[in-house]
């Protein structure tokens, strides 16, 4: 028979629990050394590895237009761009690693097809005028849900986050600039743009992921300070920012249900399209396939670059040996 004892036994926290929850209560930060229960590190690694495997397969749309560029200056700030991306995914991979993760378990899970990557980065990126609709949207969705990750929990997490907002503002500045210069431009050129925000505009709602009450994780990852607001508030959040800017370039924003409700301050919108998001997640939308297979063969044409630093490594720690 269990007697009230044995319950306060049970339930009673440990030492380390306690100082995990005092550290979480009192907004601070935990570390790669400190003890975490392990559901607490599972959500980071998954997180996280997410998020890395996002900017990676992210630096693809944009590396389609690097040799069609329109102007050298394009193309040198397009290759800086994208080449940041793969920054973001290095910080953030290496984070992970800190959870104990291999990197190369990550990998694998990624070109094997079993990891998740933003929805956002399966779809087409047909005319120039999309590397200004990316900019300004889906960077501009980025600095939205990740200016609140600098504040993560998690110290290694948190400190990447900060240096990869920086760089997110240039991008989704430059984003906006090449928009403004296209709307700007000819009658043609400002279809293009239009076009382009008619395109992604959708697409980067469906970034702040499900809607609050169909997000399994949101209530537990706000409970550890890793999310600070809901998928719902920072969707809000993004689409007020959005509408000023959207009138300085002139560009019409595709909801025509998009209003601002003045008592309560939130914007009214059309519904969302969960079934195509859920078709994306679910590894059919339009670019899914193409680019894991791109992955997967960058991953093997790679191959000898790593054994090549795998085996001057071993060179180098025999050579100290023998000097030693
Ligand atoms: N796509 O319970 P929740 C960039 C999944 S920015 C795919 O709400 P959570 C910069 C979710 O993982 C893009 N999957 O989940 C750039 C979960 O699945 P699981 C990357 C999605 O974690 C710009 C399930 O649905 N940014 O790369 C999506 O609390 C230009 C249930 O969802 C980040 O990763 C989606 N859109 O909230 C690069 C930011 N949404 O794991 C290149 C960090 C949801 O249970 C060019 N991540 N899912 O199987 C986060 O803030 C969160 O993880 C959310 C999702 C908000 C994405």
């Amino acid at each position: 028979m269990t007697t009230p004892a044995d319950l306060t036994a049970v339930t009673e926290p440990s030492p380390d629990e306690r100082q995990f929850d005092d550290l979480i209560a009192a907004d601070s930060r935990i570390e790669p050394r400190d003890w975490m229960p392990d559901a607490y590190r599972k959500t980071l690694v998954r997180q996280i590895s997410q998020h890395a495997h996002s900017e990676i397969i992210g630096m693809q749309p944009e590396a389609n237009w690097i040799t069609r560029a329109p102007s050298l200056k394009r193309k040198a700030i397009l290759m800086a761009k994208v080449q940041d991306e793969a920054g973001h995914g290095l910080y953030l991979y290496s984070a992970a690693q800190t959870l104990g993760t291999p990197r190369d378990e990550m990998t694998e899970a990624l070109i094997a097809g079993k990891a998740r990557y933003s929805s956002i980065f399966n779809y087409p990126t047909p005319t120039w005028a999309d590397m200004g609709a990316i900019g300004w949207l889906v960077d501009g969705a980025a600095i939205c849900n990740q200016v609140p990750l600098c504040r993560a929990s998690y110290g290694p997490y948190g400190r990447a986050m900060v240096r990869i907002c920086k760089e997110e503002s240039f991008h989704q500045r430059q984003g906006f600039e090449i928009l403004l210069e296209l709307m700007r431009g000819t009658d043609a050129q400002r279809a293009m743009a239009q076009d382009a925000v008619d395109r992604w505009y959708w697409p980067a709602l469906q970034m702040f992921g499900p809607p609050d009450d169909a997000s399994p994780n949101s209530a537990q990852s706000m409970a550890w300070n890793i999310k600070r607001f809901s998928n719902d508030e920072l969707r809000q959040r993004f689409v007020s920012m959005l509408v000023p800017q959207a009138e300085v370039l002139g560009v019409t924003l595709p909801d025509p249900k998009l209003r601002l409700d003045e008592e309560t301050g939130q914007y009214e919108m059309s519904e969302i399209d969960w079934t195509e998001f859920n078709e994306v997640l679910a590894g059919r939308g339009p670019m899914n396939a193409q680019r894991l297979q791109r992955r997967r063969d960058a991953h093997e044409d790679g191959a000898w670059v790593r054994e090549a630093a795998a085996e001057y490594a071993r060179k180098q720690a025999a050579a100290r040996e023998v000097a030693a």
